[in-house]
């Protein structure tokens, strides 16, 4: 790929001209500090060979960010500088991204470089269904090269729940079994959880869990049936209906199961947050309601982290530094603007712009449409700071796309609905709004399609019209 092809586009790029890197000798990785040996092993992994060298540095003429990274390539060795270790898998990122496999070489360039929101994510949901261990790492390797820093992993639902709690062994047993009808069952154990987690450490992104109450809660109210009124558990469910499920605010068991499932997910967690949900309970009040989030979130504090949450939360009691995920446009966003007046952060997934599972268009076999077809040019072109009139920019942590799988099934169908639009988003999140153009971005991907077709990923082949 040519420096001026890089996706997500940098701040600054300066083909140098002189002659590329050779890779075509044995790999020599300097680094200069033990917490490098990750990100190296991850180049090591990719490049195969050249003279490339790490460094931790806190040089002040690197752009201002954790994040913010120099790359200098030339014909005696790549430099990758950062102030953190996160810094240094971007850098590793773009250098990937640049070397030509046919020449074994990498072209001779400067590139520094910094992202424009600190949280750039995606919600994947693998309750609907399961995804193994070797498929979450295929997706993490795209989120790597696009240099998101977020896996958030959907996992439980009315569907499934994905997630072993030692203390909680039927949730796993009993609705470990179950998901959507056509989707795949089965359960991380604490292992798989520790290798997922440590595979995405290495290319600097962060894990979020998410256990969604106190709706989407039909796999817990199924494994455990003292959650229920009746004291007997609810059948299983396999179809695509949301909002009949529930948590019971006055029930002596709901709050030991908060305190045993938010306990396990704060233990496992290395980051600050721990998602609640808070979606779509619709057979409640909205005092109940509000009960039942304050009692996850305390849960969640109690345990030592921060709660974020769907953008139904916003009305709840919030300690400062919550984040609250916004993902439908067709609501009142007014509790947002009041929550983030009081000290919440805002998550930018706008349904119509960064739901991944919605069709394409008509034709898309996999996916759903509730909010529209999302065309790659609706993934790209579009403004954070724009969704919610009234926010100060400074409210606003980031974006993350979606991918529900009610109706994405497989690997295939999932990099289907990735590619090219989890590119676009990437781009949205990384580059400077006064950066981006669209006509530039798709010529960008078309060199960067290439790489999907040799890793043998399946993608939307007419999404950028080409
Ligand atoms: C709405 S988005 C949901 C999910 C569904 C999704 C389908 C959100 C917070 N809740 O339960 O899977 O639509 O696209």
């Amino acid at each position: 790929m040519k420096p001026k092809e890089i996706v997500p586009l940098p701040l600054f790029v300066d083909v140098l001209g002189g002659p590329a890197l050779r890779l075509d000798e044995r790999i020599d990785i300097r680094v200069s500090d033990a917490n490098c040996q990750p990100v190296a092993e991850v180049l090591a992994s990719i490049a195969g060979g050249g003279a490339i060298r790490l460094e931790l540095s806190d040089d002040p003429s690197l752009p201002a960010g954790e994040e913010a990274y120099r790359l200098l390539v030339t014909a005696e060795e790549a430099a990758l500088t950062a102030r953190t270790p996160v810094g240094l898998a971007r850098a590793a990122a773009a250098f990937v991204q640049l070397i030509d496999g046919e020449m074994a070489q990498v072209p001779a360039v400067l590139i520094e470089d910094a992202p424009r929101f600190p949280w750039r994510g995606l919600s994947l949901d693998v309750a609907r269904s399961f995804f193994p261990v070797s498929e979450i790492e295929v997706v993490i390797d795209l989120l790597f090269r696009y240099r998101f820093n977020t896996l958030h992993l959907h996992l439980t639902d009315d569907q499934g729940w994905r997630l072993e709690i030692p203390s909680r062994p039927r949730l796993t047993e009993i609705s470990g079994r179950t998901a959507v009808k056509g989707g795949r069952s089965g359960h991380y154990s604490l292992k798989d959880l520790e290798r997922i987690a440590s595979y995405a450490r290495a290319r600097g992104i962060r894990i979020v869990l998410e256990i969604d109450v106190p709706g989407h809660t039909n796999a817990a109210t199924h494994a455990y049936g003292d959650l229920n009124p009746s004291g007997a558990p609810t059948e299983a469910y396999d179809g695509i209906e949301v909002g009949f499920s529930r948590l019971h605010a006055d029930l002596p068991a709901t709050e030991a199961f908060l305190a045993d499932v938010y306990g396990a997910a704060a233990e496992l967690t290395e980051g600050d947050y721990v998602h609640i949900g808070g979606d779509e309970a619709l057979e409640m009040g909205l005092t109940e309601y509000l009960r039942l989030v304050e009692a996850a979130a305390g849960a969640v504090h109690r345990a030592g982290k921060r709660i974020i949450g769907w953008q139904e939360i916003a009305g709840a009691d919030l300690e400062p530094g919550s984040v609250i995920q916004f993902w439908d446009p067709r609501r009142d966003a007014s509790p947002l603007v009041e929550a983030a007046s009081r000290g919440a952060l805002l998550l930018m997934s706008p349904a119509d712009r960064v739901y991944l599972d919605m069709k394409y268009d008509a034709a898309t076999m996999p996916g759903q449409d509730w909010a529209g077809y999302v065309t790659l040019r609706d993934s790209y072109d579009w403004e954070p700071l724009a969704q919610i009139p009234d926010v100060l920019p400074d409210s606003i942590v980031g974006i993350e796309a979606g991918m529900w799988t009610e109706a994405v099934h497989s690997l295939d169908e999932l990099t289907y609905m990735l590619l090219p639009r989890l590119a676009a988003v990437g781009e949205v999140a990384w580059t400077a709004a006064e950066h981006r153009d669209w006509e530039g971005f798709k010529s960008r991907i078309e060199a960067e399609s290439q790489w999907w077709s040799e890793q043998g990923l399946a993608w939307r082949g007419d999404a950028a019209g080409w």
